[in-house]
């Protein structure tokens, strides 16, 4: 080769070499190969040139040529190495970290104490029913005697819906389950009014309603959502000493606590006359020897019975109101109500 050709096929290796992109390299390749390139217009001045020396000097910009084109396909094949290198590096995936992994899901501490509670009255002949949130005045206060100037019916008490029941009152989302209790107590009615018609015996009612609740209240040991579990009892002869029967099985099967004492305090309901707060003593643990109280309960006011659709004169029975949400922080050591509510993993995940 001589060395103009040599000179040139350096040049084109140095141009090839400084090409970044394959952009740059093929505009680079133009100024050789392409139509106006160094080695294109040698080949158009061969026509020149006297036959002996148009063979030799043919031949010899032929060398130059492919010379230039292998250092053009070394530097193709090094752009596109380096591109696929630069893509491989981005797209790069750390088999080292740990995966996320799926955790195993679980009940809701509240709803492990409603099924517990389910379980328990289940086991002495309860029924469980549940019914709407969203309930009329007359089932939420009228029905469970509960005067119109109750301030339970206040809009401080209780969430009002804005749509108008029949009565002409406004919905309400239900403060307790017993709205659910004389919705029960109908259907029950209702079901054996043909035996009874016939002179059968209508069977007890005895039906727990679990659920979530709504009143207007708010702090540490208040949710303007919060659960309950009520329970009613109704029979020709049915007394306090079965409420106090059940309940206290009932707690001792609940907090697995064979000498867990109970205490019975009068107080005042309007659903029910003569009424009892319900006090539970463990006699061990870390909230041995004070006074917890658990529940409301009382005999059933006649008035109720009556609004159940049975006769007070022969239907007689109790009723009690329990807070699932407080049974689950007295059962776990829970100390503020919110952490149900809140959704946060690392509390809940610790009933799984
Ligand atoms: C309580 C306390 C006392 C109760 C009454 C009734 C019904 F429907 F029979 F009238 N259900 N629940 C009741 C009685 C609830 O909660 C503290």
């Amino acid at each position: 080769m001589t060395e103009d050709l040599q000179s040139i096929v350096e040049g084109a290796r140095r141009a090839f070499a400084q090409a970044a992109t394959p952009a740059e390299l093929e505009n680079a390749k133009a100024q050789y190969t392409g139509k106006a390139g160094r080695i294109t217009e040698l080949m158009k001045g061969l026509a020149s040139l006297p036959v002996d020396e148009k063979k030799t000097r043919g031949a010899a910009i032929n060398v130059a040529k492919q010379a230039i084109e292998g250092a053009l396909g070394e530097r193709r094949q090094a752009l596109a190495d380096a591109e696929l290198a630069g893509q491989l590096k981005a797209e790069a995936l750390d088999v080292s970290l740990p995966g996320r992994g799926r955790e195993p899901g679980g009940l809701h501490p509240v709803s492990l104490t409603l099924e517990r509670i389910e379980l328990i009255f289940a086991s002495m002949g309860f029924d469980v029913a549940d019914g709407p949130e969203i309930e009329s005045d007359w089932h939420s206060f009228t029905s469970l005697n509960n005067p119109p100037n109750h301030p339970a019916r206040s809009m401080q008490d209780t969430f009002y819906v804005d749509i108008d029941g029949e009565d002409g009152i406004p919905y309400n989302l239900r403060p307790h389950t017993s709205p659910m209790q004389v919705r029960y107590a109908h259907r029950h009615v209702k079901q054996h009014a043909a035996a009874v018609a016939a002179g059968q015996p209508m069977p007890e009612i005895r039906v727990i309603c679990p659920g979530r609740t709504y009143r207007v209240d708010s702090d540490a040991t208040h949710s303007p959502m919060f659960h309950q579990c009520e329970g009613l009892w109704l029979g020709e002869n049915v007394s306090f000493k079965d409420l106090k029967v059940v309940f206290t099985d009932f707690c001792r099967t609940f907090f697995e606590s064979d000498d867990l004492a109970l205490r019975f305090r009068p107080s005042f309901f309007p659903f029910t006359e003569p009424s009892a707060e319900i006090d539970i003593q463990f006699q061990s643990g870390p909230l041995a020897g004070r006074w917890l109280e658990v529940a409301g309960s009382g005999q059933v006011h006649p008035a109720v019975v009556r609004n159940m659709g049975l006769d007070p004169e022969k239907y007689i029975g109790f009723a009690f109101g329990m807070g699932p949400d407080r049974l689950t922080m007295l059962r776990y050591g829970v100390n503020d109500l919110r952490l149900f509510f809140e959704g946060d993993i690392r509390f809940l995940r610790q009933f799984r």
